[in-house]
């Protein structure tokens, strides 16, 4: 017997961030495509977030990259986000288009442009104030492309040395997440490669040091949940980059292409949270979707990305916990599976209408955004 009552509070507490980026023409590093209506200012970009929200109900906070969203005055931004029923969510400072970073941006061997690097990150956090957000979000394109290139312990100080600046000079209850990704744009090494050097990394930093997990930003084959689960038991997971990959950083839509991974995951977070020693730091972790949505429209992209996701994660509820546990113990291999598969089959898309029912919300928000003609709408606005 499905509990509906347990599974509609912990859905309650299930929320996702909207990326600002995903909302605006996008593309490959061949070109970028155009599409009619899309966002073309971070105000715009905000207006599509919130829209997304509203028909879901489950995204309030949207994530901010600099400069992409800068503006002058960051009072009315927070407001007009606020206005629109959105938190400004994580600030990712850009520390990977500027010239001066082609041979690093933290790492640099030149102590100047390490001093530029942390100057933005720092212009970062002062926005984070403004805008009432308290995480910043890191990744770094820093790495070398031939060996002999750079000196890895230097590099490796470098970069320890400007993280430890940064970190002191946050305020105190603001959190550095660090990203990782084993590969691009560095072909030969990259200094931010895998979890384990974001967690070292995050580790000498302190507690409000934590380690994000892009979904796309792994050597095929890894075994992404395990990273998660081991990242929880430490309480050393800050976040997520949700999307999927067929063969690199793709960033696809959440699932499209592998969605028992993206379930074995949510599974891993679903037990934690139930966990009483985990649950605080568990809770805190955040659900960012990190998109690019070419191919499909990107309203209509993140309300599915996000549909799917709640659905994954509505699954991994299902699963039946104390009857796992006892088939662990006895080492029953088939039935243990069985019962991640029973949840995992499950169509949960009922509980789902009716959860959304019960909010007030469309039963179906794909539908509704195709019958209001919201895209038409926007091409018109947007001309
Ligand atoms: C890098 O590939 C990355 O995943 C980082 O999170 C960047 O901030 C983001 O993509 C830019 O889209
Ligand atoms: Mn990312």
């Amino acid at each position: 017997m499905i509990n509906m009552e347990r599974i509609f509070k912990e859905l309650d507490e299930l929320k996702f961030e909207l990326p600002s980026w995903a909302f605006s023409d996008a593309g490959t590093r061949f070109a970028v495509f155009h599409e009619e209506g899309a966002a073309r200012n971070v105000f715009e970009r905000i207006e599509d977030a919130a829209l997304v929200h509203r028909l879901t109900g489950c995204c309030p906070s949207v994530a901010l990259h600099i400069p992409w969203d800068k503006v002058e005055n960051w009072e009315e931004l927070r407001e007009f986000a606020e206005e629109k029923g959105l938190k400004i969510g994580a600030i990712n400072p850009n520390l990977f288009q500027d010239p001066d970073y082609k041979y690093g941006s933290l790492t640099n061997p030149s102590e100047k442009i390490r001093k530029k690097a942390i100057a933005h990150v720092m212009e970062c956090v002062d926005i984070a104030e403004k805008t009432g957000s308290k995480v910043i979000s890191l990744w770094l394109a820093d790495g070398t492309d031939y060996p002999g290139q750079d000196d890895f312990r230097s590099r490796k100080k470098r970069l320890e040395e400007s993280l430890r600046y940064i970190y002191e000079n946050m305020p105190a209850d603001m959190y550095l997440l660090i990203e990782y990704k084993f590969f691009e744009p560095a072909f030969y090494h990259t200094d931010i490669p895998d979890w384990g050097m974001s967690y070292l990394l995050s580790e000498k930093l302190g507690e409000r040091a934590l380690v994000l997990v892009d979904l796309g930003h792994h050597p095929q084959g890894t075994n992404i949940e395990y990273i998660v689960a081991t990242l929880l038991s430490e309480k050393k997971l800050g976040g997520f980059h949700l999307n999927n990959r067929k063969y690199a950083d793709d960033d696809l839509t959440i699932a499209s292409i592998n969605p028992y991974e993206v379930f074995l995951i949510f599974k891993e977070i679903v037990f934690a949270k139930r966990d009483p020693e985990l649950s605080d730091s568990a809770k805190k972790v955040v659900l960012m979707f990190d998109q690019a949505h070419i191919t499909k429209p990107k309203i209509l992209a993140m309300i599915q990305s996000v549909l799917i996701a709640q659905e994954l994660f509505t699954k991994a509820l299902l699963i039946d916990e104390n009857r796992l546990r006892e088939a662990q113990k006895n080492y029953d291999v088939v039935e243990a599976e069985e019962i991640l598969l029973d949840a995992f089959r499950t169509d949960v898309r009922p509980i789902l209408r009716e959860y959304r029912r019960q909010k007030g919300l469309p039963e179906d928000p794909l539908r509704v955004f195709r019958e209001e003609d919201y895209m038409e709408k926007r091409r018109r606005e947007r001309r």
